[in-house]
């Protein structure tokens, strides 16, 4: 079969063809499969209700804060469409996304009329709702945030999972590594382990051997945590020792890559609740010296802040065990998608994966993959135009196959290493 060479002129048609016929592995969300019950989200409620518009309509309207919490979700969501839809334009990327998801639904936007849009999901069943959202999206698949930490979701691990499988676990151990004596220890205790305070030898191969029993029972694609912009390594503290004695070596020799999210300040205003989060630049220097001295091991990070990028894709560059991903949460916005896609191509090729959606709510899918492919097309336009000015013949064969690896085959590879 003859692999045309894309004219010069029609590269940029290509590209965005090629990005939006791709479906993409989503390598990071919060949503759960449907096995999960109420933990999945979803519906326009619980759209309007997410977090990031929670901190924009506390800003827009004078409702305070403890007058918000007292309300039902309904009219929290009432709120939120009126301040946000209403009485402005939604004009933010979290607006915008709503509007996205609404308009992809099929729903009139002109009436403006909320109640209709409810009703119109009211009777849908979750999987033909999963099923419509996946299609829309052109998702094959998404990696959940398991917590096995959460007594809401741990007792959903007790017996074999049979679930859907376009949901794929991940193993989070947020409390495991930033609060063990306050969370950590005391759930590896009741469950069994006998963690101690001191981390002696025995304590550590408790540690080990709670991560290397929920690796078999979650058989999750990475393990992964949050960390504070002030995340050193190495470190003589129950995070630095307990990465160091116990995820790493689970990490290596279960094949479980180890996934460090840095830069999150958690709790910057409580009031807010989940809402309260905040960002600050962390200092790389502990992320390459996590690297260095663990060459065996499998990374996969992402930065919160604007400010560690650049180094981040450096960073890149000087360790084949580090896989880049992601433009997360406050990052997650089209002028700075465009500006790290950038980067990171200049610098790290196709050796990447650009976006992950954390989506909270299924329905987030049908906005967040469509902003994300229009920027990351975008940006490609201009690589492979360049690339084609520069007199490479670009081959459609070939543009597709850099596509599917930038939008999930990096990851698989990634994890088979
Ligand atoms: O820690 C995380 O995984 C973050 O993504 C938080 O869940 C955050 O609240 C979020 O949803 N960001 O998009
Ligand atoms: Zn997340």
């Amino acid at each position: 079969m003859v692999d045309p060479v894309i004219r010069a002129g029609d590269v940029r048609g290509a590209v965005s063809a090629a990005v939006s016929a791709q479906p993409v592995t989503d390598i990071h969300t919060h949503l759960f499969g449907p096995e999960f019950g109420e933990l999945l989200l979803w519906g326009v409620d619980e759209l309007l209700t997410y977090h990031y518009l929670i901190a924009e309509t506390l800003r827009a309207s004078d409702v305070g804060y403890d007058a918000y919490w007292a309300m039902s979700q309904r009219e929290q969501a009432d709120l939120v469409w009126k301040t946000l839809f209403i009485e402005n334009s939604p004009i933010s990327e979290a607006c915008r996304g709503v509007v996205t998801a609404l308009q992809a639904y099929g729903f009139d936007l002109t009436t403006r009329d909320l109640d209709s849009y409810r009703d119109a999901l009211r009777d849908v069943r979750v999987e033909d709702h999963i099923d419509r959202v996946f299609e829309l999206a052109n998702v094959e698949s998404v990696i959940m945030t398991n917590d096995p930490f959460d007594p809401v979701e741990q007792p959903a691990w007790a017996a074999d999972r049979a679930g859907d499988p376009r949901f794929l676990p991940a193993l989070r151990i947020d409390p495991l590594l930033n609060a063990y004596s306050e969370t950590g220890r005391p759930t590896l205790t009741a469950l069994g382990y006998a963690a101690d305070a001191e981390l002696s030898a025995t304590g550590l191969a408790e540690i080990r051997r709670f991560l290397d029993d929920w690796v078999t029972r979650m058989q999750p694609q990475y393990m992964a945590v949050s960390l504070p912009p002030d995340f050193a390594y190495p470190e003589d503290s129950e995070r630095g020792t307990i990465i160091r004695e116990c995820v790493l070596p689970v990490s290596r020799e279960r094949n479980v890559p180890f996934a460090v999210m840095i830069g999150v300040k958690r709790a910057v205003n409580p009031r807010l609740r989940m809402a309260g989060d905040g960002v600050a630049k962390a200092d790389m220097s502990s992320l390459e010296r996590l690297l260095e001295q663990h060459p065996d091991n499998k990374i996969l990070a992402t930065l919160l802040s604007r400010e560690n990028q650049h180094e981040l894709c450096v960073i890149g560059r000087k360790f084949p065990n580090l896989l880049v991903f992601g433009c997360w949460w406050f990052m997650n916005n089209p002028s700075i998608i465009d500006e790290i896609t950038r980067q990171r191509i200049e610098l790290l090729g196709l050796s990447v994966i650009p976006q992950h959606s954390d989506a909270r709510i299924l329905d987030q899918l049908v906005y967040k993959w469509p902003h994300s492919r229009a920027v990351i097309a975008d940006v490609l336009a201009d690589k492979y135009a360049d690339l084609s000015a520069s007199g490479w013949a670009i081959r459609q064969s070939e543009l597709e196959r850099d596509i599917a690896a930038l939008l999930g085959g990096n990851f698989r590879r990634f994890l088979a290493r």
